[in-house]
Parts: structure tokens; sequence; C-alpha cells
């Protein structure tokens, strides 16, 4: 059952569902069986909470339908906590410190922890993104600053040379200090997959947008398919293969970065 995908009431088959929770280690969340959470600042919107500490996620994640008139009433995040926002469906408003910004399906914005994120969905449909937030780590001599963009305008490049996996950064991180994290979409041809079996100390929260594929977490190889959220903890091994005909598999994900461990 999910609001999400329209399944609710009496159900034909047996109850069955591909999530999985390894606290502290992974996670894989189809959309059955997600619910709407209540959080006060937020009108005329459904959010479900994804990733939080309590799953052992330095930063929360969420999904977020923004219905028409929907908006935030007192801004997330700001007081030290950084927010991203991405729309992969409808248009959203964006207001900031340099104005009203227009979001359109693929856009995004990074608000910094001395800022809060606000917006208004002025259109007549909904707007659906996947929003973050996490406890900014300050270094000195350097800040993140607001950005907006577009995945759509973004370059993308081959990932460690293979032609069949592309890869885009959506924050400058790779070049500036003051971030101390990022996003990226990684999309893989069907028959595409990563070189080998990642382990870092890195945490991902992943919103699958496209395709289907195999996932391995820690060892373990899950089916998992477009809507799905995956989260990997520091050091969870973690690699895919796309399968399927057409689709690439496609997910953006965050990954921080730019800071050294704490001890
Ligand atoms: O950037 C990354 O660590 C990325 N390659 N990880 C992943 O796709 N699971
Ligand atoms: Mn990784």
């Amino acid at each position: 059952m999910s609001y999400l995908n329209g399944k609710v009431g009496f159900r034909d088959g047996l109850l069955e569902n591909r999530s999985v929770i390894k606290r502290g280690n992974y996670a894989l969340i189809e959309t059955d069986g997600l619910v709407k959470n209540v959080i006060p600042g937020f009108d005329n919107c459904d959010i479900t909470i994804l990733a939080s500490p309590l799953l052992g996620a330095s930063f929360c994640d969420y999904l977020i339908t923004i219905h028409p008139n929907g908006r935030t009433t007192k801004g997330f995040g700001g007081d030290g906590v950084e927010t991203f926002l991405y729309i992969h469906e409808g248009d959203l408003t964006v207001h900031t410190k340099e104005g009203d910004k227009e979001l359109k399906a693929g856009g995004y914005v990074f608000t910094p922890a001395d800022a809060s994120l606000s917006f208004t969905n002025k259109s007549d449909k909904p707007a659906k993104g996947f929003l973050y937030k996490r406890r900014y780590k300050e270094v000195e001599g350097h800040k993140a600053h607001l950005v907006v963009g577009n995945v759509h305008e973004l370059e993308y490049w081959a990932y460690e040379n293979m032609g069949n996996v592309m890869v885009t950064d959506l924050l400058p991180a790779a070049k500036d200090l003051g971030f101390d994290m990022n996003f990226h979409i990684l999309s893989f041809e069907p028959g595409a997959s990563h070189g080998y079996i990642e382990t870092h100390i890195q945490e991902h929260g992943a919103l699958l947008l496209s395709g289907q594929g195999m996932y391995n977490l820690d060892n373990n190889w899950y089916p998992v398919e477009k809507g799905d959220y995956i989260f990997m903890g520091a050091y969870c091994p973690q690699a895919a293969y796309a399968v399927g005909k057409d689709e690439p598999l496609t997910y953006i994900y965050s990954k921080d970065c730019n800071r050294d461990s704490e001890i």
C-alpha cells in the first residue's frame, strides 16, 4: 500500500515487499509501503521521510509532493543545516536571496547552512521532488553558496573511462572546499556496471530515476527499479549492473566530501 503508487485497501495477491532494512549499513526501500509523515512548516505537501539518523544516516532524505498552492511556511534548514531539493516532475517557484527561481523537471536548488529553503507551487499540477538536509561541517577559509541548476543543462562525462556509464556533478564541490557534500547523477546503459564493488567511508542516499538493475549492497544482490530509494552507510560495499532493454538505470545520489574523518 502506498499513497505514492495508488495501491490502497484490499489486495488481490499476497502481502509482499522488496524493502530491506539493515540499520546503520544499508537500506533498499521500494515505493510500496511508504506512508505520509506530517512535518510542521510544510503546507499542502505530502512528505515521506526516507533516510534519517534512526536508519544510521548522518543526513535526512525525503520524498515530497508539493500540491498546487503547497509551500513552506517557515523555511526548511538554516541555522547550520544545509538543504537540497531536486524536482523530478512539475514546476516549483523557489524563493532565494537572489529572488524567485523557477524549477522545472530536472531542476534543483542547494541552500547553504546560513539560509533556509522556501518554495511555493504556483502551478496547477503537483511538483514531485527529492529533498535532503544535513548539518554542515565548516572548514576555515571556505564557505558553500546557493546553487540553482537543471540536470538537463549539465555536462555529463564517461564514468571512470566507461563509455556506457555517464556521470555528472550537480554542485561545484570538486573545485570548492566550502561544499562538504555533492549530489551526482549516474546513468548505466543496460548491461553496464560499476568497474568494481566500491567500499568507502562516504554515505549515499540514492533515488532511482529510471530503469532496472541488480544492486550489490554489502555483497547481497537485490533487483531494483525506478522509484526505489537506497541508503548506503559508511563502508557499505556497493555496485550495480543495469538490466533491461531500452532504459538506462539512472539515479541521483548524495555523497559527503572535502572533509577529514572525525576522531
Ligand atoms: O560516487 C560514488 O561513490 C558512486 N559511484 N557510488 C555508487 O554508485 N554506489
Ligand atoms: Mn559510492
